[in-house]
């Protein structure tokens, strides 16, 4: 860590840096906690090969925190280096800084339906948040983030190469992902003509990229701003619900205690929708619980891909890791498919 304590003196600090260490559960960036001998803040060393436009992505992170910093929004702080700037770069790579926002915690599964709940509020309002933003101020970080059919092409190219002799060891997933190609355009092509409207979507929203209040458990503020883009809303409720409303981890191996508990898609949904009442359309009403498969499906396709082309996007922890994760989405698609009517229900309920 001692290189990194010399990144850290390239930022306007408080205090002498006492510790620099691992922090947190993200498959993205490198996170570390580094503790001064006045306060806390948060390291990281940024993916160029996933976020290869540093300007662009901390030009994003700067407007939209600005934004919401002056509309009162608890929200990220950045750091700047002791020269001014957003972020610092050596041979090395490319570091940012953020202030540790204390007293919260992050969840990386839903333990209790009102944190979930609360997740699902404050997701919907920052949306409502974000609906006065200028969206041609963003740079579109990563091109055709959350367009599926285009994912689904990638991971028919990875397969057909299987560079590491790997597609003999996911048979079922892959003949799942193939035997659902016709279930992948519906947001896209309503994007694409009008029929869903084009917000400004935090596009990653699972529920360790939100800090909640250590005491009450309501949430704090929304965090790794890094995939804001213009999107359809579908894709933020979709994603949440594909990671929290599991009864379990995102990498469970045993795949009998994973599946898709609609009691908690409830929470959520109350929460979210409660929150977007006055902006959703009809449209996005009735394909909220589609979104919530579609997310989820495109998630274990991206693990798959990653996996036949030798696991070089996501952090993985072990050989395997992504198949594994690909494994437990799947699962979750098919029961979610099996519970559109009960989704669509709830839903209704809850916009009456
Ligand atoms: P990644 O893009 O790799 O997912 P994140 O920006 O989500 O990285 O950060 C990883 C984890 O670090 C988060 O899930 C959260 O637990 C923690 N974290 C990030 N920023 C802060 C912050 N400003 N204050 C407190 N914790 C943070
Ligand atoms: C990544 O950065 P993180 O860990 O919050 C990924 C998401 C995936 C998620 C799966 C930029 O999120 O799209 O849904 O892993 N982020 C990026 O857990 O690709
Ligand atoms: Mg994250």
């Amino acid at each position: 860590m001692e290189n990194y304590k010399s990144v850290c003196e390239k930022f306007a600090l408080c205090g002498t840096v006492r510790s620099v260490e691992p922090y947190g559960e993200g498959h993205i960036n490198l996170t570390l906690l580094v503790t001064t001998d006045e306060k806390r803040y948060i390291l990281q060393k940024m993916n160029t090969n996933v976020f290869p436009d540093t300007e662009g992505l901390m030009a994003n992170i700067c407007s939209v925190t600005q934004y919401l910093d002056q509309k009162g929004v608890e929200t990220l702080r950045v750091v700047p280096t002791r020269e001014g700037n957003c972020y610092y770069s050596d041979e090395s790579g490319k570091y940012r800084v953020y202030d540790f926002i204390e007293n919260t915690v992050t969840y990386q599964t839903v333990s209790d339906r009102e944190v979930f709940k609360n997740s699902g509020a404050a997701f919907g309002e920052f949306q409502n948040y974000l609906a006065g933003f200028d969206a041609s101020r963003l740079t579109e970080v990563i091109h055709r983030f959350h367009d599926t059919p285009n994912r689904f092409e990638h991971f028919k190219k990875a397969l057909a190469e299987d560079c590491f002799d790997r597609a003999k060891e996911c048979a079922p997933e892959i003949e799942f992902l193939l035997s659902h190609k016709d279930t992948y355009g519906t947001v896209i092509e309503g994007l694409a003509d009008g029929s869903i409207p084009l917000r400004v979507t935090h596009n990653d929203t699972k529920l360790n990229n939100i800090l909640m209040d250590a005491q009450t458990n309501r949430a704090r503020a929304v965090i790794d701003l890094d995939t804001i883009m213009p999107g359809s809303m579908l894709f933020d409720f979709g994603d949440s619900i594909r990671f929290g409303a599991s009864t379990a981890a995102e990498d469970e191996t045993d795949l009998s205690k994973v599946h898709f508990d609609l009691d908690l898609f409830r929470a959520y949904a109350e929460g979210y929708c409660t929150a977007v009442k006055e902006s959703i359309t009809e449209k996005e009403a009735t394909l909220l619980p589609y979104g919530a498969y579609l997310m989820t499906v495109e998630c274990g396709m991206r693990f798959l891909t990653d996996y036949l082309s030798g696991d070089t996007y996501f952090a993985t922890k072990y050989d395997g890791h992504n198949l594994v994760r690909c494994r437990t989405q799947l699962k979750l698609a098919g029961e979610m498919e099996a519970n559109f009517d009960a989704m669509g229900k709830i839903v209704k309920e809850i916009l009456a």
